[in-house]
């Protein structure tokens, strides 16, 4: 059964074994990030990497204890899906794809359960929940909180697993998109949203409505980059000259959610797919939200922490640098400014963060999950799609490995174009694309046989668009170059006319007769 809140989540991790309480004083600044990057890179005795979540229930200067890891191994990553494979998950995904329309009465009859589970998908709002024990509109602080300074040249303290709310100003759909936040004083913190990213859609959609109605403020160097940041790259000209509207966005923050509605957060989505929704489809059963008091928006009721408030959209501030999921600092840029009018919390809150750097650490096998849940997703674009492979330290956006069945010349370059346009893949640097019978998962196989296929000249595709704003290389901030490799085999009617070798691989006969040796053999020789 689903986990209703943070609490049920950490209670079965500890059932579990999967979370250690540390009950010695630890310091949110640094302290608590070391200790968490050694957790997440120990190995346990069957070699898996990750070690247990961490409960950090003295935190300096704070009487709020710390969650962290929550989803740093395969395993909780399983039991926060609760599927005993994440590629149930995928599984389930497809089973709701491969509806075909019912022919007559009994294939509706059919249809019912599948109907009935669809229905516990969708969000309900309650009248009120946990999350309303404390409700606080004057005495806020956000310095209250035990929020980590997690690497020593980042700019200050950082939320950094938030889920942040946002409304569609034209649609009135919601958004929940995960996007970090700078702690700058007790009542306002940097609104990361990068530009691809909803949240940053919301904002614009704003400011052009705003821009419509009313008068601009004055030409200043942030507003005239507001423009440049959030305005131009969407093609119109919809703001008036050297300034931004006045006006006000309104934006929720839920702290310390029930693991689907965490993990929704961080997954690539499309747009119009609101994540309440997704996690309602991964928990079977509905998330249930209550209305914000000071803002237009709904929140999970059993949230820990609640964070309602608003940002000016006429206003920016340098946020960063942040030690970022890449092993590198992302450099310091200009965003959006959250002001909190409102906290709500329970009574005794947990305050759940994660930290990121060096892979691997938790978000890797975030990342792992959604590579197993969306290459059903992908295939529906892309059919020829055997496998993927976003090996760790790629981290997501640099390097994808694909294996594909091919049928035509020039598919390999096909589907790296599909990629490239599909959804945050368009962010990817770099994707092999292999032929079936590689095993994309086995790194070792892969630089075999992409090294030994390809002729780089010929078989290197460059292209030029949008870059991860992490990005440090690229020629500008969120544009440059991707490159995509085509180690399939070629093929005649791709102008290869030389003969192709076969892999080498043993005839079945004398592998039987081997292996009929082998276990005296091995043992003479001393080896498994
Ligand atoms: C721990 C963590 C921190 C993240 N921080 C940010 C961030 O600061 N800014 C951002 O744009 N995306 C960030 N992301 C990625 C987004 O959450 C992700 O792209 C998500 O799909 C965005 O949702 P949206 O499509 O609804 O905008 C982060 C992801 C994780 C796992
Ligand atoms: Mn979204």
């Amino acid at each position: 059964m689903a986990y209703n809140d943070l609490r049920e989540w950490i209670a079965g991790l500890e059932h579990a074994g999967e979370l250690k309480r540390i009950k010695t004083e630890v310091d949110p600044i640094l302290e608590i990030a070391e200790i968490t990057d050694r957790v997440s890179k120990s190995r346990d005795k069957n070699g898996n990497t990750g070690g247990p979540a961490l409960l950090f229930e003295n935190p300096k200067g704070a009487d709020i204890p710390v969650l962290i890891n929550q989803f740093g191994s395969e395993r909780r990553m399983r039991m926060a899906l609760e599927v005993d494979a994440l590629d149930q998950v995928a599984d389930r995904i497809r089973q709701f794809m491969d509806v075909k329309s019912p022919q007559g009465f009994l294939d509706k009859v059919k249809m019912l359960p599948m109907l009935a589970e669809m229905g516990k998908f969708f969000p309900k709002t309650v009248s009120t929940g946990p999350c309303k024990e404390n409700i606080h509109k004057d005495r806020v602080s956000l310095n209250q909180l035990p929020v980590l300074k997690c690497w020593p040249q980042d700019a200050g303290r950082f939320i950094t697993l938030p889920c942040v709310i946002t409304r569609d100003p034209k649609t009135g759909k919601r958004n929940v998109g995960m996007y970090r936040m700078q702690v700058f004083d007790e009542r306002t913190a940097g609104m990361h949203w990068q530009r691809q990213k909803v949240g940053a859609e919301h904002y614009r959609e704003m400011l052009r409505a705003a821009a419509r109605a009313g008068t601009p403020v004055p030409p200043s160097a942030s507003a005239s980059l507001a423009v440049d940041m959030m305005a131009r790259s969407s093609g119109g000209s919809v703001l008036p000259e050297g300034g931004l509207p006045k006006g006000k966005m309104e934006v929720a923050v839920a702290l310390g959610t029930d693991p689907t509605i965490t993990f929704s957060a961080i997954v690539p989505a499309p747009p119009d797919v609101e994540e309440y929704l997704i996690a309602g489809f991964l928990r079977q059963k509905p998330v249930e939200l209550v209305k914000c008091e000071t803002v237009d928006l709904e929140v999970p009721a059993s949230s820990e922490i609640v964070l309602e408030g608003y940002v000016n959209l006429d206003e920016l501030r340098t946020e960063g640098p942040f030690g970022d999921h890449t092993g590198f600092y992302s450099l310091a840029d200009l965003y959006p400014v959250f002001h909190v009018t409102c906290a709500t919390y329970r009574n005794n809150p947990i305050y759940a963060t994660t930290i990121v750097g060096k892979p691997p650490q938790e978000d890797a096998h975030m990342g792992k999950a959604v590579e197993r849940i969306f290459l059903p997703l992908m295939k529906l674009t892309i059919p020829e799609l055997a496998d993927i492979n976003l090996p760790v330290e790629g981290i997501f956006h640099n390097l994808m490995i694909v294996s594909i069945r091919k049928s035509y010349p020039g598919q390999a370059r096909k589907v790296m174009n599909a990629i490239w346009s599909l959804g945050q893949a368009m962010f990817t640097k770099c994707i092999i694309v292999v032929d079936e019978d590689v095993n994309v998962q086995d790194i070792r196989e892969v630089t075999l046989k992409v090294l030994n296929h390809i002729d780089p000249e010929r078989d290197i595709q460059f292209t030029l668009g949008p870059m991860d704003s992490l990005d440090h290389a690229s020629r500008l901030p969120n544009y440059g170059s991707k490159m995509g490799v085509d180690a399939t085999r070629k093929w005649s009617s791709e102008g290869f006319t030389r003969p192709w070798p076969d892999e080498i691989l043993m005839d079945a006969s004398t592998k039987a007769l081997v292996d009929s040796k082998w276990k005296a053999l091995a043992k003479e020789l001393g080896i498994e």
